[in-house]
Formats: structure tokens, C-alpha cells, sequence
């Protein structure tokens, strides 16, 4: 079956783990346990006219102390640019992220997904901004790992994106 690798890409804390946990096993937990390093899982995805096999590779969140490495992209079909809905900061993060990602494999499909829906009461993220973000013609979807909330469907429209590609 055809196999295609997407990163999680994000700051710390964003909630890329518990997407994949969410997606992958229908699960998810209240607690914290940082990523160390990077952890693989794969997911097969049914699309209109194929199955395809997504490998996903969780990779440790960016912060002061730790940067991403670039080589872990490497091989990407596309990538899913978390942010944190109720923290400023990581929107930041993400602008920086992706250019850093884009010089390092180039203009592949992306979403850039606002998690932590479900704390909308403590969102900081502007609706104006996010209509700037997207007329740059960046997909931006959001998600709540915790309730479950649109995250299959952001696997399931960055495969098509990618098989479109
Ligand atoms: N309320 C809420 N909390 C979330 C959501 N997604 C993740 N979290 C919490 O945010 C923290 C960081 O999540 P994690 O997936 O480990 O972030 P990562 O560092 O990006 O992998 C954990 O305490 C999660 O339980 C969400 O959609 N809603
Ligand atoms: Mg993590």
C-alpha cells in the first residue's frame, strides 16, 4: 500500500501528541508527557478512489531551550502546523516553524489546525487574523483533541491534499 510520512509540527504543548492519540486510537489524557524526540505512528485512510497508509511522526514541541530539528522533515508528503487556540505565542511559533520547514522541503501540503477548541471561552487567537492567515491560501481548520472535534477530518483533507498533489 502506498505509504505517505506527515509531521506534527508545533510549540510545546499544543496538543500534537494527543491529535495523533486522538486519531489514532480514540483516546486522550489530561496529562502532560513531553515528546522526546520523535514517535512514529501509522494510520490507514480510506479516500475516495485508494487507501493510503499515513506514517505519522510526532515530533517534540519547539521551545526556548530546544529546537526542532529540520532532518526529522525530511521525506514529508505534508505536515500539520499545530497551534495552541488559547496561547498567542504559539501562532508565532507556527509562522516561524513553517518557513524554517518550507527551506527545508520545500512547498508541500499543510494545514495549519487551531486546537483546544473546546477552551473557546479562552481563545486568543483574533478572527481577523485567522482570515489573514487565510488569504494567504493556508488551510486552517480547528480541532479539539479532547472532544474529538475535527481531527479526522484534518488527516483525512490533508491526504486528499496530498494525493491531489
Ligand atoms: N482542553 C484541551 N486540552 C488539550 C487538547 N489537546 C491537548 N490538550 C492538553 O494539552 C497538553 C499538551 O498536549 P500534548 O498533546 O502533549 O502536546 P504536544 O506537546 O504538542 O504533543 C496536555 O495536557 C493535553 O491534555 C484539547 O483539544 N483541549
Ligand atoms: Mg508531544
Amino acid at each position: 500500500m502506498l505509504q505517505k510520512k506527515i509531521c506534527m509540527v508545533g510549540a510545546f504543548a499544543t496538543g500534537k501528541t494527543s491529535l495523533v492519540a486522538r486519531y489514532v486510537s480514540s483516546i486522550f489524557s489530561e496529562n502532560y508527557h513531553t515528546t522526546v524526540g520523535v514517535k512514529i505512528d501509522k494510520k490507514t485512510v480510506n479516500l475516495e478512489d485508494r487507501t493510503i497508509n499515513l506514517i505519522l511522526w510526532d515530533l517534540y514541541g519547539e521551545d526556548e531551550f530546544q529546537k526542532v530539528r529540520m532532518s526529522y522533515l525530511r521525506g514529508s508528503s505534508g505536515y500539520l502546523l499545530v497551534v495552541d487556540g488559547t496561547r498567542k505565542n504559539t501562532l508565532e511559533k507556527a509562522f516561524d516553524l513553517q518557513t524554517r520547514v518550507e527551506e527545508t522541503i520545500g512547498n508541500v501540503p499543510f494545514i495549519m489546525i487551531l486546537n483546544k477548541w473546546d477552551l473557546k471561552d479562552e481563545w486568543e487567537i483574533d478572527p481577523v487574523e485567522i482570515d489573514a492567515i487565510k488569504q494567504k491560501n493556508w488551510i486552517v481548520m480547528k480541532t479539539s483533541a479532547k472532544h474529538g472535534i475535527g481531527v479526522a477530518e484534518v488527516f483525512q483533507t490533508l491526504a486528499e491534499k496530498i494525493m491531489a498533489g
